[in-house]
């Protein structure tokens, strides 16, 4: 495995993770500088970038190289399509969306971009991505069909069969912006199926609720909008050590 999934590994020994994820479709390369900066200040584990509609060509290039510039954290892509990939980021979340209906989510894009993420030297991690209920933004140009949130498993069969065909990371994901986060029963009992990290995004606002997943069992916390949406850096500040008050017990 390589250098950003060791890492990942060996920080999970220690405790939980916080991810924050910077969508350059809406955060512009000095916002992110900022945001970077102030992640790596209050103890934030990793930045991913990436989003559903256009986080691609120069724009996500000037996002990650802000970012990288300001602060030392691993910047992980997190791609909507093969347009999602820089050469300035250390690792790719290499993912699938297994419960698309569309085989381009699947297996298409990742066909489309391996040569590119080959030639850029980046670290692919292989992760299953996993659409719950309402899936947002994403589960719509995923062409998921979202798994209903009363049904955790349904999501455990599908977390299962992600780690048996070799992902390495399982991603449950509510989508951005969701009124609710994923429901800690389903985290519960995808948890108690599978042997990898499991990571839960989507729709979590505060240390409530990011402590809630953690105590059901997410190892990996991602927040997007709580940071997007702080009217100040100061703002953000608080909401991030909120957050991560939550996560690390
Ligand atoms: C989206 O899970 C992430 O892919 C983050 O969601 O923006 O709701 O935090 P939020």
């Amino acid at each position: 495995i390589g250098r950003v999934e060791r890492y990942i590994h060996e920080k999970l020994e220690e405790n939980k993770l916080h991810f924050v994820l910077i969508d350059p479709d809406d955060t512009s390369p000095d916002e992110a500088s900022k945001i970077a900066k102030l992640c790596e200040e209050v103890g934030v584990d990793a930045i991913m970038v990436g989003g559903s509609t256009g986080a691609e060509g120069n724009i996500l290039d000037e996002v990650v190289r802000a970012i990288k510039e300001s602060s030392s954290l691993p910047v992980i892509l997190f791609p909507g399509s093969h347009g999602g990939i820089s050469k300035y980021a250390d690792a790719i979340f290499f993912m699938s969306l297994l419960n698309s209906r569309n085989p381009f989510f699947i297996t298409g894009a990742q066909a489309l971009g391996a040569f590119t993420v080959k030639k850029f030297g980046l670290e692919p991690i292989p992760m299953a991505y996993i659409i719950i209920e309402p899936g947002e933004t994403v589960g719509w140009v995923g062409d998921a069909k979202p798994i209903p949130r009363h049904k955790p498993k349904i999501a455990a069969a599908y977390a299962l069969a992600g780690q048996y065909l070799g992902m390495r990371l399982i991603y449950l994901e509510a989508g951005s912006g969701a009124p609710e986060p994923v429901p800690p029963e389903m985290v519960r009992v995808v948890k108690s199926a599978i042997d990898v990290p499991l990571i839960v995004g989507g729709g979590i606002r505060n240390g409530n609720q990011a402590r809630e997943l953690v105590k059901a069992g997410a190892d990996i916390i991602v927040t997007g909008t709580a940071i997007e949406s702080a009217k100040s850096i100061e703002e953000a500040k608080v909401r991030l050590k909120h957050l991560r008050e939550g996560i690390k017990a």
